[in-house]
């Protein structure tokens, strides 16, 4: 039974950023309700009522997974470990962005599923791209006349998916007999320990736990096999999947991860009820430490026009009065404004300098990437503020 636990009010679409801030975009502008649930009968979160995928994934998705030196770095090591342990000989990626994990592989030897036309038109240069979702008719399309894959791949996009049965059919039918699935996301217990409720978007339909894999793939000929803690994204899981019948076997440290998820409450509504008022408190420090920074006239912005501040701005009514802009790295972001509370978007070239007094991560997840980066910011005085795990300005 599903049961309702955190409410993060009317909410626009994390990807759309605006193009100008005339009425007529304004009035254009889609807005849902974000409420999370959970599923007290297999451990599932997510959102209530999900989104359509066609209006989030189309031909002006903005987000780039190459645009930061982590995850630039982090899909290569995970490329080399994949190819080490399974030495795969075709690799499918489901969501490959636009190529940062596939490029690590001989070009022969990939096929990519993009649904977003914009970025499946940049990998299709490099190597085989299908610009479609995933689901059974493409796995069909695929696969119907030619071997089955012996690696599926898919970082930050299963999460994405709101028809888990027919993505995990679709899997089974594309994987061969000993084949693995790698499924990489947030995982639930780092966003309860940290209280990043901003993982919550309409993208985000489920946030995962292994106690939910594991109930999910036994419904298919699938098997959870192993997991692995990553740091990606403020905390992941990469879960490894077979066939039921393949010769892996359950390893010890995926029965360490289903009891550390058991003792800390990922099956029990309590722990999501206390999170929620956790959340809420989050929002008042939030507010309260915005409101006395502008009283003492200070300048404050955000760094990283990220999805996830998306649902921070709008939950917590951020808005001119308190950032003047945001700035971001992504070109296709620049000269856009927020989705919602449509603060401009610049360049860190044009808006992170001098005049800046505090500036709110919201790529907290690169915390470490950015204050190595802006180490003079900080040398002259400028301070960045998190809300991760619990409100505060950081001091160095
Ligand atoms: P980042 C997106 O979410 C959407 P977002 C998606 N749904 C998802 O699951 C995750 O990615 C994986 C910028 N930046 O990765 C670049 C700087 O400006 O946290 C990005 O726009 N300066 C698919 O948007 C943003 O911040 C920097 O120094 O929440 C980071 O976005 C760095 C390091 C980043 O994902």
């Amino acid at each position: 039974m599903k049961k309702k636990f955190l409410n993060l009010g009317k909410q626009p679409l994390a990807n759309s950023f605006l193009s100008s801030k005339s009425k007529s975009s304004k009035q254009k502008e889609f807005f849902y309700n974000l409420s999370v649930s959970f599923d007290t009968k297999n451990y599932l979160v997510s959102i209530t009522n999900p989104v359509n995928p066609k209006m989030q994934y189309t031909d002006k998705y903005a987000h780039r997974a190459s645009e930061s030196k982590t995850m630039r770095n982090a899909f290569k090591k995970t490329a080399k470990n994949l190819r080490d342990k399974y030495s795969p000989k075709l690799i499918m990626e489901i969501g490959s962005n636009d190529g940062v994990f596939l490029k690590n592989f001989p070009k022969k030897s990939v096929i990519a599923v993009e649904p977003c036309k914009n970025l499946a038109k940049l990998t299709s240069k490099k190597f085989k791209t299908y610009p479609y979702f995933w689901d059974k008719k493409l796995a069909k399309k695929i696969f119907n006349n030619q071997k089955k894959t012996d690696l599926i791949f898919s970082a930050n996009t299963i999460s994405h998916i709101p028809n888990i049965k027919e993505t995990f059919q679709s899997i089974e039918y594309s994987l061969s007999e000993n084949g693995v699935l790698i499924i990489e996301d947030p995982s639930l217990r780092s966003v309860i320990k940290s209280n990043s409720y901003d993982q919550f978007y309409d993208e985000h339909v489920y946030v995962f736990s292994a106690l939910a894999i594991n109930n999910i793939a036994e419904k298919y000929d699938l098997k959870l096999f192993d997991i692995e803690e990553v740091e990606n994204h403020g905390g992941s899981l990469r879960y490894h999947i077979s066939k039921k019948k393949s010769k892996y076997r359950e390893s010890i440290r995926l029965k360490k991860m289903i009891k550390i998820e058991k003792n800390n409450g990922l099956n029990n509504i309590k722990t999501f009820y206390n999170f929620a008022n956790r959340v809420k408190k989050s929002k008042k420090e939030l507010i309260k430490m915005l409101k006395s920074l502008k009283k003492k006239n200070k300048k404050i912005i955000s760094y990283g026009a990220t999805y996830k501040s998306t649902t921070v701005f709008n939950y917590c009514n951020i808005d001119n009065k308190y950032f003047d802009y945001v700035t971001d790295t992504t070109l296709n972001k620049q000269g856009k404004y927020t989705p919602g509370k449509h603060l401009p978007i610049m360049s860190p070239e044009e808006g992170f300098n001098s005049s800046v007094d505090y500036a709110f991560l919201g790529a907290w997840n690169f915390k470490k990437e950015i204050l190595n980066k802006e180490a003079s910011y900080i040398k002259r005085g400028g301070r960045f503020i998190t809300h991760v795990p619990t409100v505060k300005i950081l001091k160095k």
